[in-house]
C-alpha cells in the first residue's frame, strides 16, 4: 500500500513513523508512506496556504491553490491514483469497519489541515472523503491522520508479527476485547482469575466470551445494543 500524507508539519510524523510496527512496515515494504508539505506547492512570494474567511469571522482558511498543486503532484507519482480523504471534525467518524475498507485500497491520500478549516472548493473539487477520528476538536488534522496510518496498517498482511493478533483485536467481533493478566499470579492481594490456570481451554475460551459480553454492556451499552441487534437477526432471518 501507498499512503501520501499532505500536511505543513511533515516533521509531526517522523517520530510515529520510525517506531515499532509502523517502522517495520516499511521497512518490510509492506507500506510506503510518504510526506509531502504544502507549503511547498504555495505560490513563491510569500509561501502563503491560507488566509483570511470571505464573510468575516475569527481563524484563517486553508487556500484552494497550493492544496490542489500538491494532490496534482502526489497523484501524477503512484502507478494507481489515491483515495483521497481530508481529516476534519466535519468527517464521518472512523470506525474499525472503515478501517479495515481503507486497508483494502492500495492507496490512501491523507489530507491534515489547520487553522478554521479547508476552503470548501478543495473537498469539492478534490471529490475527498472527510473523515474525523471523534467528536472532540484538535488542532489540526495530523495526529487524526496519524490515528488514522497506525489503525490501516496494523492491518496489512504481515504488519502484525502475531498473524491471528488482528483478528482478536476489540470491535473485531463488535465486542470489546476479555481481560489479560500475565505474571505474576498473585500481585498486592489482586489474584488472577483461576479459571485461566486451570487448562481447561474450553472453559477458558467460554469465561473470555462472558466477560467480553460483560465488559462491553457495562462500558458500551450501544455497542452491546448493535451486537445483540445482529444477534438475533441471525438467530430469526427475516421473514419473505
Ligand atoms: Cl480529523 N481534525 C481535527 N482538527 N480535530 C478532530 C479530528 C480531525 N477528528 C476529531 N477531532
Amino acid at each position: 500500500m501507498r499512503i501520501d500524507v499532505l500536511t505543513l508539519f511533515p516533521e509531526m510524523f517522523e517520530s510515529p513513523l520510525s517506531h515499532s510496527i509502523l517502522r517495520r512496515a516499511q521497512q518490510q515494504g509492506i507500506v510506503d508512506i510518504v510526506l509531502s508539505n504544502i507549503r511547498e506547492y504555495a505560490a513563491e512570494r510569500y509561501r502563503k496556504v491560507d488566509d483570511t474567511p470571505y464573510g468575516g469571522g475569527p481563524g484563517m482558511v486553508m487556500m484552494c491553490g497550493p492544496m490542489f498543486d500538491c494532490v496534482e503532484h502526489v497523484q501524477a507519482q503512484g502507478a494507481e491514483p489515491g483515495r483521497i480523504i481530508m481529516l476534519t471534525p466535519q468527517g464521518a467518524p472512523l470506525t474499525q469497519e472503515k478501517v479495515v475498507e481503507l486497508s483494502r485500497s492500495p492507496r490512501l491520500i491523507l489530507i491534515a489541515g489547520r487553522y478554521e478549516g479547508f476552503d470548501e472548493r478543495i473537498r469539492q473539487g478534490l471529490d475527498a472523503e472527510q473523515m474525523s477520528i471523534g467528536d472532540y476538536v484538535l488542532s489540526g488534522g495530523e495526529l487524526a491522520a496519524m490515528v488514522v496510518i497506525d489503525a490501516v496498517v496494523r492491518l496489512l498482511d504481515g504488519a502484525l508479527g502475531d498473524e491471528d493478533s488482528a483478528a482478536n483485536d476489540s470491535f473485531s467481533d463488535g465486542l470489546l476485547e476479555y481481560p489479560h493478566y500475565t505474571r505474576p499470579e498473585e500481585f498486592r492481594g489482586m489474584r488472577v482469575p483461576e479459571i485461566l490456570l486451570s487448562g481447561d481451554h474450553g472453559k477458558i475460551a467460554q469465561w473470555r466470551h462472558e466477560q467480553s459480553l460483560l465488559r462491553t454492556q457495562q462500558q458500551r451499552p450501544d455497542l452491546y445494543a448493535a451486537y445483540q441487534a445482529r444477534q438475533d437477526a441471525q438467530q430469526q432471518p427475516k421473514k419473505r
